[in-house]
C-alpha cells in the first residue's frame, strides 16, 4: 500500500503524459545548495543582485569565481535517488518531460531523456562580443577575467566570456520555453519539485498545468505559492517523494495496466 489518495493512483495507473518541473530544492539533497531560504547560495547576495548582466560587466571577476566555485561543487555531487527515480518513469509512462529551472545538467547525468532547461546550463559559456562557444572545463582567463581567444593570433576578439545562463532581465531560450509550455499543455500529471515559485515567468507554469486539466502534486518541504491550489502536496524531500511516487505508478500499472491510447502521440 502506497499511502496515496485513490485520486492519485488513479492518474498514475492512467497518465500517458507525465512533467516534472523542477527548482534547486531537486538537487538541494545532491549536496547544491538552494538560492532562496536557510542555507541559500545567496546568503550574502540576492540572485536579483548578482544574477544579471549589470553585475557581470561591472564586475566580471566576481560574476566569474562565482560560477567557477558552483562547477566545483558539481564536479563533487551526483544524482540522487529522485533524479533517478524521474529517469526510470521513462519506463513507465509513454511520455515523460523535465522541464527545469536547474542548470546543474543533474537530471540528464541522472538518464532523463527529454529534458527542457529553462534557465540554461552551467557547463556551456559564450563569448558576449563574437558568440564564440566554450565548454565549462577549456574557458580562457587572463588575469581572473575570462577573455575570448577566437580570431587569428595577434587579433584575438578578448570578449567577456559569461556562463550560457539566463540572468535577470533576459529571455528565456525560445525553443526550451515553447516545447515546456507545450508539454504542459498535453500533461496529464505534473510533479512540481522543489522550486519556491517566484521566478517568472517559469512561476507561470504551474497555474498553466492546472488550467490545462493536469492533477498537479507539489513535492517540498515548505510551503509555496503553488501549495493552496495543488492537487496534492507532498511535504516531503524529493529524494523521499519521487522513489515513491514511482514504486507506486510501477504497482498501479502491473496491476490494472491502462488500455492502449487510440491515437498516436505527435512530436
Ligand atoms: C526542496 C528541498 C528538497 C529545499 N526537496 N524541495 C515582477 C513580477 C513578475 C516578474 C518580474 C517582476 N520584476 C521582474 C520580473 C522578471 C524576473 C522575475 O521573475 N523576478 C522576480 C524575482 C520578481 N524574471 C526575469 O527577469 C526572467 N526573464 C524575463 O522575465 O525576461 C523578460 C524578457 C523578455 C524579452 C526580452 C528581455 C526580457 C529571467 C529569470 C532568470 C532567473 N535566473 C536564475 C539564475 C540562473 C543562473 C544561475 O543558476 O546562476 O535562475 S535566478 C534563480 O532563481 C535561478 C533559479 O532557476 C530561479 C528559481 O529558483 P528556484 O529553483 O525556485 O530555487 P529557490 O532557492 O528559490 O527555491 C528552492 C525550493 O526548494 C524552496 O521552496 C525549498 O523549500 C525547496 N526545497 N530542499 C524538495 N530536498
Ligand atoms: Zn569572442
Amino acid at each position: 500500500m502506497s499511502g496515496f489518495p485513490a485520486p492519485f493512483l488513479e492518474v498514475l495507473r492512467r497518465a500517458d503524459e507525465v512533467v516534472a518541473f523542477t527548482g534547486a530544492g531537486m538537487s538541494a539533497e545532491s549536496g547544491v545548495p538552494t538560492f532562496r531560504g536557510d542555507g541559500g547560495l545567496w546568503q550574502k547576495f540576492r540572485p536579483e543582485e548578482l544574477a544579471n548582466v549589470g553585475a557581470f560587466l561591472r564586475n566580471p571577476v566576481l560574476v566569474w569565481e562565482w560560477y567557477e566555485h558552483r562547477r566545483t561543487v558539481l564536479a563533487g555531487v551526483s544524482p540522487h535517488p529522485g533524479h533517478r527515480a524521474l529517469a526510470a518513469m521513462e519506463a513507465i509512462f509513454p511520455r515523460v518531460t523535465v522541464v527545469t529551472q536547474n542548470v546543474d545538467n543533474l537530471h540528464r547525468r541522472a538518464g532523463s531523456t527529454r529534458v527542457l532547461e529553462l534557465h540554461g546550463n552551467i557547463e556551456r559559456n559564450y563569448c558576449i562580443r563574437c558568440g564564440a562557444r566554450y565548454d565549462g572545463a577549456d574557458v580562457p582567463v587572463r588575469d581572473r577575467v575570462p577573455s575570448c581567444t577566437a580570431g587569428a593570433a595577434g587579433a584575438a576578439c578578448g570578449g567577456l566570456i559569461r556562463p550560457d545562463v539566463v540572468w535577470f532581465g533576459e529571455p528565456l531560450p525560445e525553443e526550451e520555453w515553447e516545447a515546456g509550455v507545450r508539454a504542459i499543455g498535453r500533461a496529464d500529471l505534473c510533479l512540481l519539485v522543489g522550486t519556491s515559485g517566484v521566478v517568472y515567468p517559469a512561476a507561470s507554469l504551474p497555474a498553466l498545468a492546472q488550467r490545462q486539466g493536469a492533477y498537479t502534486v507539489e513535492i517540498n518541504p515548505e510551503p509555496t505559492p503553488f501549495t493552496d491550489s495543488a492537487d496534492l502536496v507532498l511535504r516531503q524531500p524529493a529524494g523521499i517523494a519521487l522513489p515513491a511516487i514511482l514504486d507506486a505508478a510501477r504497482a498501479a500499472r502491473s496491476l490494472h495496466p491502462p488500455s492502449p491510447s487510440p491515437t498516436p502521440h505527435t512530436p
